[in-house]
């Protein structure tokens, strides 16, 4: 089965963060105004620290694309640091007290050592800018088949929007999205964020939140039930929760499904043959609790994830921690950092879930080229039109 993967390697204080995608399909025109664009997002957001005034981050492809097209070989990927130091000992010093929240005391004892850089430097978020860079290549194959991906901060501390995003409203909410400083479409959400934020920064504390990606025109099919990994719920479960600091994950109701009653939780079936089109196979569901996967696979519906970021781990105050050179106790170390990454995540979280949708698209309707990929996937939902139409 053909599949899409990544990796990244990196140190945020190294010469450069590299990413490597496997099995994109040759012929899909790579937007790279648009991977800079989303790379330009994640170093934004209130809340940013120093690091994102020095950095400029933008994509150099050193194979795989050719004349802004793909070639079928690996898509190798760089990302300088401009703020590469990680050899110069004095501006780049050991931690020896290590940040609770953060990597460094797992990572110290996992490789042995009383100095938290070696496990910081590459636990950083820093290395999100690749994980970002190969989410918008992926995104590059979805736009050709009018998939659209939207993501956003829903909200943080005591602060929540309402705001349910639809696929007809999505150039306002991304033009609003876009004007907020935090990345809430929600003007009084957005205000109220900022606010929190600035506060916590007053209080030399720092803040997380929620940021919610949903992805609009995926066809049904994509995922499987029949094994675990195949499953798209649980790989985007995964792709989430591997981003730095996320804590949670949810699909559609997500956890609010434990406190309802079947009958309020399932989304009904209707089934209207007018409404069948090139992409629709006329089946509609009057809600969307599920989140558009359902058995692991999509069902037609927005896919919708929500992920909860924690705050910083790096606090200006410090927090209670020890010196792991003599066990004593000590306030943890500061390394510069941001107050709020939420916005930046929000990005992150839109990239990750965009690569796992793009995933599933090429395990389904997989070829070497983007024409053979166009002919599977006409060809799927040909066949799947048929359904509901008197035949077996
Ligand atoms: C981070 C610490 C800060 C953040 C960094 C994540 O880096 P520095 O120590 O260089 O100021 O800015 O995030 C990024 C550099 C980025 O591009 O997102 C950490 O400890 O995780």
């Amino acid at each position: 089965m053909a599949t899409l993967s990544y990796r990244t390697a990196g140190e945020s204080h190294g010469p450069a963060m590299i990413a490597l995608i496997e099995g994109m399909p040759a012929g899909v025109p790579i937007d790279a105004a648009f991977i800079d664009g989303e790379l330009r997002r994640r170093q934004g957001g209130y809340g940013r620290g120093a690091r994102q005034r020095i950095e400029a981050d933008a994509v150099r492809f050193l194979s795989g694309v050719r004349q802004g097209m793909t070639i079928g070989s690996p898509i190798a990927i760089e990302i300088v640091n401009a703020d590469s130091r990680i050899d110069d000992v004095e501006r780049t010093p050991p931690v020896f007290r290590p940040r609770p929240g953060h990597a460094d005391l797992a990572g110290s004892i996992k490789w042995l050592t009383t100095d938290c850089r070696g496990t910081l430097e590459r636990a950083s978020a820093r290395e999100t800018a690749a994980r970002t860079a190969a989410g918008a290549v992926a995104r590059c194959l979805l736009h050709a088949f009018g998939v659209e991906v939207f993501g956003f901060v829903r909200g943080a501390l005591d602060v929540q929007s309402a705001l349910q995003p639809s696929a007809a409203e999505l150039p306002a909410l991304r033009a609003r999205r876009d004007a907020s400083e935090i990345y809430c479409p929600d003007e009084s959400v957005s205000t109220r964020l900022v606010e929190a934020i600035h506060q916590a920064k007053v209080d030399k504390d720092t803040v997380g939140g929620w940021c919610e990606t949903h992805v609009f025109g995926l066809p049904p099919g994509l995922g499987s039930c029949v094994s675990v990994d195949a499953r798209l719920d649980s790989r985007l479960a995964a792709a989430v929760m591997g981003i730095q600091a996320f804590k949670g994950v949810e699909i559609g109701l997500g956890m609010a499904v434990a406190a309802r009653r079947g009958s309020e939780v399932h989304d009904p079936i209707h089934f209207d043959p007018s409404k069948r089109g090139e992409s629709h196979l006329g089946f509609t569901r009057p809600t969307n609790n599920a989140g558009g996967l359902e058995g692991g696979m999509t069902n037609g519906m927005p896919v919708v994830v929500r992920g909860a970021m924690k705050p910083i781990s790096t606090l200006l105050r410090g927090m209670p921690s020890v010196d792991l050179r003599s066990g004593e106790a000590s306030q943890s170390q500061y390394e510069r950092s941001d107050i709020s990454a939420v916005a930046a995540a929000s990005v992150v979280m839109e990239q990750v879930v965009a690569f796992e949708a793009a995933r599933a698209f090429v395990e389904k309707f997989g070829g070497d080229s983007l024409s053979e990929v166009r002919a599977n996937h006409a060809a799927f939902l040909h066949a799947a039109r048929q359904l509901g139409s008197g035949g077996s």
